[in-house]
């Protein structure tokens, strides 16, 4: 099967949109939707950890150890083990409560302060899943949406070594709900102002 791929460009970066597998991305780092206790768990964590190996859990153990769990909306970073990336960077989603809770503000938060880390640490690219959309239960629309307009917004408003951002989305109905949130900023030029 042919890959669907959307790609637009942002600034001096490209943000690019795909269907995949998060595991098998080769940019410096790929993004884990963790959870605050950072040992691992199912969907994109369980496949992040087992792919990696032990000292990806091994360096966050010692990152709780050292600062304790880490907060909804902040990141942390870490090797990537036997991953093809070389970093992992773990970050934590809300979990959907209706949405008066400021998840979006904490989804918004967690892409922000991934791209942030990617920055910091001189990465040039960086892939994301759909945080908070799979156990968390974040209605895919709404996170989309608030995914793309986070990075969109980032990209436009920091100087920043990262110029490639994939978004690796693991099934169709997720990759349609992306791709639509990308074409709907962009149409409105809500965040993107002509050049
Ligand atoms: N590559 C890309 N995306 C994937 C992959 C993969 N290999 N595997 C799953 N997804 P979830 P959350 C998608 O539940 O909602 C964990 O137990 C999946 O289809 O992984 O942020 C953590 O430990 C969905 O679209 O993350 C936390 O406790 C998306 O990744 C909690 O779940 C996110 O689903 C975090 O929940």
């Amino acid at each position: 099967m042919k890959k669907q791929v959307v790609e637009v460009k942002i600034n001096q970066a490209k943000l690019i949109i795909i269907q995949g597998d998060i595991t098998k991305q080769d940019t410096d780092a790929i993004v884990n939707a963790a959870n605050s206790g950072l040992m691992g768990g199912g969907g994109v964590d369980g496949a992040i950890h087992r792919a990696g190996g032990p000292v990806v859990l091994e360096e966050c153990k010692q990152i709780v150890a050292r600062q304790g769990r880490l907060p909804t909306g902040k990141a942390v970073i870490t090797t990537g083990g036997n991953l093809k990336a070389r970093y992992v960077i773990h970050t934590v989603g809300p979990i959907w409560h209706g949405g008066n809770k400021g998840e979006p503000e904490l989804l918004a938060s967690a892409y922000r302060e991934s791209l942030k880390l990617a920055g910091e640490n001189h990465l040039y690219s960086i892939s994301f899943p759909s945080i908070s959309t799979g156990t968390y239960g974040y209605p895919i629309d709404k996170a989309s949406e608030v995914a793309i307009g986070s990075v969109i917004t980032s990209l436009r408003e920091s100087i920043t070594s990262v110029k490639e951002v994939v978004f690796v989305l693991f099934d169709s109905q997720t990759f349609r709900a992306y791709s639509s949130a990308l074409e709907k900023i962009v149409e409105t030029g809500d965040r993107i102002p002509a050049e």
